[in-house]
């Protein structure tokens, strides 16, 4: 009896944990896995006014698609021109319509430091009854190192495509990643390098030509799919003249060739270099610094890594041992200037 008992007991114990499983996985199903849209807990937008900023887009090439793509009677898209995805974000955005294609470049290449390198500006807006819902138009995004190949971020939208969105509907960030447009005006989409690092005929370290390629988001004819080969579900038709992915900015957070510039009374510039570095930094002085200038090597969490005094110009800080990432680099002067660089170890 007491065996029947135990046995039943076991059985019920495991249909508890089976059940609770298929529960769980139906509810992680059900929830989305993305960084959800900016100002919730855990996204990943990156404000415009972001200090991680070090650079902007300085060229973009724009070449529009049809304002609907389905009747090419109606012409290009045509709000805006390339001029407006130049520089920081503001809002103002060049439109591309459907399948419209836009290149952007750069002072410096941009290379794969730590966590995302770059990030896309669109003008998107949310949905004033639920904010994790928005307005969005979504661009594919493709980086090349040679101004010839291109290589995609792989994309996913986890969007129905059932339901053919329209104009306006709204999505949710949750459900989308590596796509920009993925978050509201004036919040940048990251893209981190390192997913496309190890693939033949690109140089994470040197890319040098962003390209944003709208998706068309037609479930039907003109569909565009993700990178697992799931329709994507954005807004269509938009046949009007901003339709389709409105390029704002091109953010640059890991450009290569920044040196970092200080300016001290006196008529006085303190010169950091390279950065990123491979085996020194370089602390190049110029003007009269009779005190010396000291500077200290930490890790980002302020762990002192070296120290030293640079007595003239082109001190170097040897960086061969450490593992690649950021540092920060204090540099202090006898008068009591003092100030941080953040330095990049490849
Ligand atoms: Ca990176
Ligand atoms: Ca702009």
């Amino acid at each position: 009896m007491s065996h029947t008992f135990k046995v039943w007991d076991t059985s019920i114990r495991f249909m508890k944990a089976f059940l609770f499983f298929i529960f769980y996985f139906l509810i992680t199903a059900a929830h989305a896995q993305y960084a959800p849209q900016a100002g919730l807990p855990g996204s990943t937008a990156i404000s415009a006014s972001s200090s991680v900023f070090v650079g902007w887009a300085t060229q973009c090439n724009v070449q529009r698609g049809f304002m609907n793509i389905a009747d090419t009677s109606l012409g290009y898209a045509s709000s805006g021109d390339s001029s407006l995805a130049i520089g920081p974000a503001d809002g103002y955005a060049v439109s591309l319509g459907d399948s419209g294609i836009s290149v952007v470049t750069f002072t410096h290449p941009i290379y794969n430091g730590g966590g995302p390198d770059f990030a896309v500006f669109e003008n998107g807006f949310l949905n004033t009854s639920n904010d994790s819902q928005a307005f969005l138009e979504l661009a594919f995004v493709e980086v090349s190192s040679d101004g010839v190949n291109y290589f995609r971020f792989p994309a996913t939208s986890l969007t129905q495509f059932n339901t053919q969105l329209g104009n306006p509907d709204y999505v949710t960030a949750s459900n989308l990643n590596n796509l920009a447009g993925k978050y509201i005006a004036m919040y940048g989409t990251p893209f981190d390098l390192d997913e496309l690092s190890g693939i033949p005929g690109l140089d994470v370290n040197n890319v040098t030509h962003v390209r944003l390629i709208d998706v068309v988001g037609d479930i039907n004819g003109h569909s565009s799919h993700d990178s697992a080969g799931r329709v994507i579900n954005d807004p269509y038709p938009t046949a009007f003249p901003s339709g389709g992915f409105d390029l704002d900015a091109v953010g640059l957070i890991n450009e290569v060739g920044i040196t970092e510039v200080k300016t001290l009374p006196g008529n006085v510039s303190v010169t950091v270099f390279p950065n990123p570095a491979t085996d020194n930094i370089f602390v190049s002085i110029k003007g009269a610094m009779p005190g010396g200038l000291n500077a200290t090597l930490t890790s980002v969490t302020g762990n002192i890594l070296q120290q030293s005094v640079s007595p003239g110009n082109g001190s170097a800080i040897s960086v061969a041992q450490y593992p690649a990432g950021m540092y920060y680099l204090v540099l202090c002067d006898a008068n009591g200037n003092k100030w941080v660089e953040k330095v990049t170890k490849r």
